[in-house]
């Protein structure tokens, strides 16, 4: 039998899938044909998922430490000892130390709206500290937020009908397939696909034209552009005097960008920018598909920034196929329910995810309570987040006490005093949003939790009952929690939507229009916004600047930038678990311009060591062209099951982008050397 579900996990498309179960156990998975938009085709990590949710190596009891914190050596305990354990380090921190010196770290490991912010009712209930949720995608918001607003952009449908598509820094092909039929679509129209992207990644190898720009430098690109729209008459006057401010500040700057300077600060022919900009401009209805890579760079808000205002000055919102899409959907319903911050006792004290390093150990000039108690749930923060050596030396602190809720034994979960063994998105009922579409969809648990595995709703009811927290809140069941959300639509995307087959297990598409910006814009301005004063109150500039800022640790010292983008077989570090995905993955690598390569004396397969002030990384050298003489290229991040391994983020910084505070992933700069 053939039951219905919703793919959990982190990724835009969050797929419809059909799950076959046979004696209680799972053993296949595929595409639901009747998801709208998903449409029946399935990613190749999710055809596992029979692996994922029966590997032999998931935990399916609670666990102790016994032996040195990292060395993965626990004993099996009962679930009545380890929530007692749990709460009972809970209410001995919070007395000798106060609740801020606790700190829950949680990120999307599960994306359904219930089980995923679950714990926050909780924790502001304990009035432990509250992390701030910037890893992934809060410069790229802050950046297209300033410009066009919040919210929903193009629907990516739309695509389909445009005849110039512009992929700016995203995987297509790896990390949103369900884009990329649409684009083709309008490739058999006739439109061609043009790809902005410092590596030929797989969506660069299928696209008609590739632009290897140097990272960080989307900004000058994208003002070389508009230099180049403006002095060809290619700007709609009419449209930008009525539906943007600032537009004469943004002609100023654009003016200093002609294609000869870009073409400097990019590394792309100047003959090559003027030939974009003249496609793009001269389009019927050009396309923008940006993904969160541009975003990724300390002026990665900038540069989000920039490029959203190209749409605006041709218009692309009047034509059909036209536009730019950033995210999609929302989350519909009162999310406060969940989350209910009216429950804390005490101030918040914020804690930024990306600087975990500096939590745990006190560097950076890292302020106040000093973290006793760690909780991590739907996170694998030894292999996510920057600066890994930092986390780690955190991690093994003797005195900090450390509660892991997972599936299986991850480089964090190793360092864990007590894991908590979570049930998967499978065994469990919940609402899913999307972020590359306008569905939501609700799923009920197609088999039992394994083992003595608990969904994370569960865990945190039964510790809030342990800590003597009566709200009623804490009694909740998913479906009062899934009720709740549907009943309190304070999002207005519930408006009009029959939610008679959400009940059956079907998608249902939001209130969102398909070309929001076609009304407005969500700004303080209620237009575009060439000039923003929210930027200029927050001491930023004004209007779209064109400088690269790069990684000040390494300048001078290291001369390779390094990206680490998502690899097609992983889910940023999800997948590691799964024997036959990593032995399709082949050995982790590192891709070396053959020129950079030859002259550090590196051949093809070579175990290379990859390095930074910060920490080391060790991988086979893939040499290639897919990547520029001055970038690495990292694809995926790999478990390495103790310190001096292959996780990318040794390489990254805790550094925060411009805007939105989040992390510069692809921003490091490194060198690399063949192993004795
Ligand atoms: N298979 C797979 N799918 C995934 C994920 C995964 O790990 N694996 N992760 C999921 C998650 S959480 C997210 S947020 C999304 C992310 O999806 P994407 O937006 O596709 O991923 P990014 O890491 O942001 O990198 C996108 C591209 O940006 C490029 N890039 C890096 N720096 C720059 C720059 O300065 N300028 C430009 N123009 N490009 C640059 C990178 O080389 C990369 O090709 O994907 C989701 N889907
Ligand atoms: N260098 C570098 N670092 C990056 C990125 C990058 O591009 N480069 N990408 C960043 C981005 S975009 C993001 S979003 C973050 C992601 O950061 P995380 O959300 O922490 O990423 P995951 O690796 O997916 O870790 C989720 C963990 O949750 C567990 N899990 C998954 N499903 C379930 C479940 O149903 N129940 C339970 N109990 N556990 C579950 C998994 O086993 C996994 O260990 O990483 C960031 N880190
Ligand atoms: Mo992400």
């Amino acid at each position: 039998m053939w039951k219905r579900a919703v793919c959990a996990k982190d990724c835009p498309d969050t797929c419809g899938l059909l799950v076959r179960v046979e004696n209680g156990r799972i053993v296949a998975v595929k595409g639901d044909p009747e998801h709208p938009y998903t449409q029946g085709f399935i990613c190749r990590k999710g055809s596992h998922f029979p692996a994922h949710v029966h590997g032999g190596e998931r935990i399916t009891t609670p666990l102790k430490r016994v032996g040195a914190k990292g060395s993965g050596e626990f004993v099996p305990i009962s679930w009545d000892e380890a929530l007692d354990t749990v709460a009972g380090r809970m209410r001995s921190v919070v007395a000798e130390s106060g609740s801020l010196s606790i700190l829950p770290y949680f990120y999307a490991g599960h994306m359904g709206l219930v089980h995923r912010r679950c714990g926050d009712a909780f924790f502001n209930r304990l009035g432990a500290s509250t992390p701030d949720l910037t890893i992934c995608s809060a410069a790229a918001s802050a950046g297209f937020a300033a410009s066009l607003g919040k919210g929903p952009s193009t629907a990516i449908e739309e695509a389909a009908k445009a005849d110039c598509i512009i992929i700016w820094g995203s995987n297509t092909r790896t990390t949103n397939i369900h884009a990329w039929p649409h684009f083709a679509q309008a490739r058999r129209n006739g439109a061609r696909i043009l790809v902005i992207d410092p590596y030929r990644n797989s969506t660069a190898e299928a696209a008609d034209e590739h632009f290897m720009l140097r990272p960080g430098t989307d900004a000058a690109l994208a003002l070389g552009m508009m230099h180049v729209l403006i002095r060809e008459g290619l700007v709609d006057r009419a449209y930008v005097e009525r539906m943007s401010v600032g537009y004469d500040a943004l002609r100023r700057e654009a003016d200093a960008y002609p294609p000869e300077r870009v073409a400097d600060i990019c590394d792309i022919p100047a003959a090559r920018i003027e030939a974009l900009a003249l496609e793009y401009g001269r389009a019927r209805a050009p396309y923008i598909r940006t993904g969160w890579g541009p975003a990724r760079q300390l002026a990665g808000g900038m540069a989000m920034r920039t490029i959203a205002l190209l749409p605006v000055l041709v218009n692309a919102f009047a034509r059909p196929g036209g536009g730019i899409t950033r995210s999609l959907g929302g989350a519909p319903g009162n999310t406060r329910c969940l989350e209910r911050p009216d429950l804390r006792p005490c101030p918040p004290r914020v804690v930024n995810m990306v600087e975990l390093g500096n939590a745990l150990t006190g560097a950076g000039g890292f302020e106040g309570p000093p973290i006793q108690m760690l909780y991590v749930y739907l996170s694998n923060p030894a292999v996510v987040a920057p600066q890994s050596r930092l986390v780690l030396e955190g991690l093994a602190r003797e005195d900090l006490f450390t509660v892991v809720q997972e599936m299986y034994l991850t480089d964090t979960a190793r360092y864990a005093d007590i894991i908590l063994p979570g049930a998967s998105f499978l065994e469990v009922a919940d609402l899913y949003r999307a972020y590359g579409h306008n569905y939501i969809q609700q799923a009920e648990p197609v088999i039992p939790p394994v083992g003595e595995c608990r969904s994370t709703l569960d865990i945190f009811q039964a510790l809030a009952a342990r800590m003597g927290f009566d709200e009623p809140v804490f009694r909740m069941t998913e479906q009062e929690f899934i009720d709740c959300l549907l009943a309190e639509d304070a999002s207005g995307y519930l408006d009009g939507v029959d939610l008679g087959p959400l009940r059956e297990g079907r998608a249902v598409r939001l209130n969102i229009p398909s070309n929001p910006y076609a009304d407005g814009f969500g700004t303080p301005s209620g237009k575009a916004e060439c000039f923003s004063a929210s930027l200029a109150a927050q001491g930023l500039p004004p209007v779209p600047v064109g400088d690269p800022v790069r990684d000040p640790e390494g300048e001078d010292r290291y001369p390779l930038e390094c990206l680490t983008p998502p690899h097609h077989l992983m889910l940023n570090s999800a997948f590691n678990e799964i024997p036959s995905l990593l032995a399709e993955a082949g050995s982790p690598s590192v891709f070396i311009h053959p020129e950079t390569a030859a002259a550090r004396g590196i051949v093809h397969g070579d175990r290379v060591r990859v390095f930074n002030g910060r920490g080391e990384c060790f991988l086979a050298a893939e040499v290639t062209d897919r990547t520029r003489t001055d970038v690495l290229v990292i694809e995926g991040l790999r478990w390495s099951g103790g310190p001096a391994g292959c996780g990318a983020n040794q390489l990254t910084s805790q550094r925060l982008t411009d805007m939105g505070r989040t992390c510069a992933f692809h921003c490091s700069l490194v060198d690399v050397e063949p192993c004795a």
